[in-house]
């Protein structure tokens, strides 16, 4: 059994209705979803801000399975290749597998495992934390719990995460929470 971590983003058209498209798609292998998160971009490239979501993943499925879900769905999503860390409708990234409860470390370049930038990256680590508070990364230097890894970043990456309002976020939106809502 692989239970792989996913993270989405989208910063161009619907961005919460191509964030939906990866939740519906994987359906009863979702195990966990964060709610969607509105992110400053990452990269140096001044663009709009992302929507995010971190999915956590089940089923029987090699890690490159789901990398090509992954580019399914991008491509359903009508991405067009852009430049590197630019803007685009969908992108969705595999974090991390584990098959068996052992996690793949593997350096090759189509899909490096776990994802080499994960730890630096508040858009992922905070909504990541969101869908499983007892979230671990595989590191070169060890194991760290998520929470120690976000608790190393700069306050200005972690500052330019923020969730967006249940009532608005459309995916894992929690129904009980807009009990008080009109
Ligand atoms: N994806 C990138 C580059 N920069 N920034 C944010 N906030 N969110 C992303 O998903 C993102 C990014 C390239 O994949
Ligand atoms: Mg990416
Ligand atoms: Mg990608």
């Amino acid at each position: 059994m692989s239970r792989a971590v996913l993270s989405a983003g989208s910063n161009v058209g619907d961005r919460a209705a191509h964030l939906r498209a990866v939740v519906d798609r994987f359906g009863d292998e979702v195990v966990a979803v964060s709610p969607i998160h509105v992110t400053a971009p990452w990269g140096g490239v001044e663009q709009d801000d992302f929507y995010n979501i971190t999915l956590v993943v089940e089923a029987d499925r090699t890690p490159r399975d789901w990398l090509d879900i992954g580019r399914e769905l991008e491509r359903e999503a009508e991405r067009t290749r852009e430049i590197r860390w630019g803007p685009r409708t969908l992108d969705v990234d595999v974090i991390s597998v584990d098959i068996d409860q052992t996690t793949v470390v593997d350096d090759d370049p189509e899909l490096t495992l776990p994802h080499p930038r994960a730890a630096q990256r508040a858009f992922v680590l905070i909504p990541w934390l969101a869908a499983d508070p007892d979230a671990t990364l595989w590191t070169p230097d060890g194991v760290r719990s998520v929470s120690a890894l976000l608790a190393a970043l700069d306050e200005d990456e972690r500052d330019g995460v923020t969730e967006l309002g249940p009532t608005r976020s459309g995916v894992a939106a929690d129904s009980s929470s807009d009990r008080d809502t009109p």
